[in-house]
Formats: C-alpha cells, structure tokens, sequence
C-alpha cells in the first residue's frame, strides 16, 4: 500500500502507530523524503505500508519528487490518502485525487470499457454498442480518434463509456487502484471536518481516525485493506499433514487451476483432482476440479 498525502498529514505518525517501522515524525514540512516502509499485522498475514513522500501541487507535473511519488502509487496494489483533518481536508482530498488522476491513476473504477481494434484499410469508424457513451457523443470519439491518427477501426463501449475511458483505451496506461482515506488528527476535529472529507470522497470510504490514539487502529485499517483489496488466504495440505501454517496470499475468485499454476507449472499440467475444507467446501474433503473457485480461509490439497 501507497500511503501518500499532503506534507504533515500525518503519513508518518500512521506508519508508527500501526506498523514496526520507526519512521520520523516532524511537526515541520518536507520530513519525509524518501520512501519508507513499515510492515502493518493483520490476522496471519502483513500488509507493507510505504510511506511516499509529500504531494504537492503539481507532483503529476514532477514538481517536488513528483514523478517518484506517483510511481509509487501506481505500483501498489492499492493506495491509502492521509488527510489532515485540522487543514482544509475535503480541499485537501481532491487535491491529491487531482494529482493521481493527472497521472492517470484512477482510484475509482471506471464504469465502461471501450475496445479499438485498428485497421489498415478503409476510412470509417464502426461503433458495436453494449453499453452508452456519457457526456459526449459519437462524433466526439471520431474527432479524438482522427486527432491521433486512427482513421478506421472497429470499437466496442461496454458500459459507461467518458471521453476520459476513450482516451485512456488509447495510450494504454491508466490504472485502477483501490485506495481508503484515513482523516487524521480526529482529536483536534472541529465539527463538520470528517463531513468534509466525507463530501469530497465520492465513492471513496472513509476512515476517520487520530494517529496520536493507535489503540486498535491496527486492527481496523487491517480490516479495511483486507476487505478493500478483496483478499483471501488459502493453505495447502500435503496428504497425511497439517495444513500449512502460512497462507498464500491472493486475490477473491482465485480458482483450484489458479492455486496449482502458482504453486508450480507441474502441478496445474498434472492436475487430478483437488480435496477442500473450509468455508468453499460443500462437506469435508470434498474433491473439486480446475475451476472450483477457492474462499478465505479454505485448505487445499492438489492431486496430480
Ligand atoms: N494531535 C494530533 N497530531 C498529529 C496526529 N497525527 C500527526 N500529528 C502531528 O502532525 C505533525 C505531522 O505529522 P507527520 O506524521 O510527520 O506527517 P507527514 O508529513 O504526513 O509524515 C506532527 O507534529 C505530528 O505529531 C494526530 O492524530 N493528532
Ligand atoms: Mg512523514
């Protein structure tokens, strides 16, 4: 997890009060400069908090480390926002959503897709509707598409399809990545601050919390990544064993087929047969196939 935020947020006091990492905290701009991480405990696995340094306006532009900073955030599985909710913390917000969105970091999922198959003859634009285009039209995809050069292709929008999706379809290299926003510093809150945050988030939850008070804190912003990343832990089992004590580590919908090429190309070539337990099982040892779709908590055992 990116923790990225204005300077004095509070990103480091986080990182002390919920990982090992014993991170510098200073009540003066610009303390953290280089990337510092800290491993954050929750249930049997660890979530590796990276602390970036400060956004700033115009860190999408490179200002100020800028380029390093929004890297970093684009390699995370996902991205926690700190806001300070003694600053202006809604402004603050969408500040930083602002520089990420520059960059082509979306934290909210986009609600359509758009596929542009390009083609070497011919001169039109054929569109296949399974969804809508919002807040543009037909002829505004064309004018974009011949701007850059693509007089014929073949383009398919499923779902809710912005002009923002359309451009991204064509450089390829937005990203989505799933981000929580902690509002700190919840001691010194004047009233309708959280609100703010709140209103400015949109879709984005918030976690209201202080970092000067970490009691429990571990365990809620560990429950919150664990739900919002979409996690779930599995243990192999050899026969005649205990299952493993340590988990793998992966994402919701991982199949049998999955678990077996991760573990090794040998065993998804080979496979037989599986045996679960746990929560995706129907009854104990119940043999499954291929395409059984694993849960939290399931023991496997690969037949090949
Ligand atoms: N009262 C209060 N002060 C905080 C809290 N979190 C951070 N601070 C203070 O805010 C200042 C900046 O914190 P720091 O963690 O260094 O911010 P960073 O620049 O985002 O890493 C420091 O003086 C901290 O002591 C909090 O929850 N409550
Ligand atoms: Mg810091």
């Amino acid at each position: 997890m990116a923790v990225v935020g204005l300077t004095n947020a509070g990103r480091s006091s986080l990182l002390r009060a919920v990982t090992n990492s014993q991170v510098e905290v200073a009540s003066w701009p610009f303390a953290t400069r280089k990337p510092t991480p800290g491993m954050l405990p929750y249930k049997d696995i660890q979530f590796q908090l990276v602390e970036a340094p400060p956004i700033v306006e115009g860190s999408s532009e490179g200002r100020s480390d800028g380029f390093q900073v929004l890297s970093l955030a684009r390699n995370a599985d996902g991205i926690i926002i700190v806001v300070d909710l003694t600053d202006d913390p809604g402004g603050d917000l969408l500040a930083v959503v602002g520089e990420l969105e520059a960059s082509r970091i979306l934290t909210v999922e986009p609600e359509g897709e758009i596929k542009i198959t390009r083609r070497g003859h011919g001169s039109d634009i054929q569109f296949i509707w399974d969804g809508t285009l919002v807040d543009c039209t037909p002829e505004d995809v064309i004018a974009l598409f011949r701007e850059y050069k693509i007089r014929s292709a073949l383009v398919r929008i499923r779902g809710r399809v912005t002009l923002d999706v359309v451009e991204d379809a064509m450089f390829g290299n937005a990203v989505y990545r799933p981000t929580l926003v902690v509002a700190n510093k919840l001691d010194l809150a004047v009233e309708g601050a959280v609100e703010s945050v709140i209103a400015a988030a949109g879709r984005l939850e918030v976690l209201a919390v202080s970092a000067e008070e970490p009691e429990g804190l571990r365990e809620i912003l560990g429950s919150k990544l664990f739900e919002m990343l979409g996690i779930i832990r599995v243990y192999t089992k050899q026969p005649g064993k205990e299952a493993a004590v340590e988990p793998i580590v992966a994402r919701r919908g991982l199949k049998v087929g999955d678990l077996a090429k991760t573990i090794h190309s040998d065993f998804y070539k080979r496979f037989k047969y599986a045996k679960i337990w746990g929560p995706s099982a129907k009854f104990e040892s119940e043999r499954v196939g291929l395409s059984h779709i694993l849960a939290d908590g399931d023991v496997v055992q690969l037949h090949a």
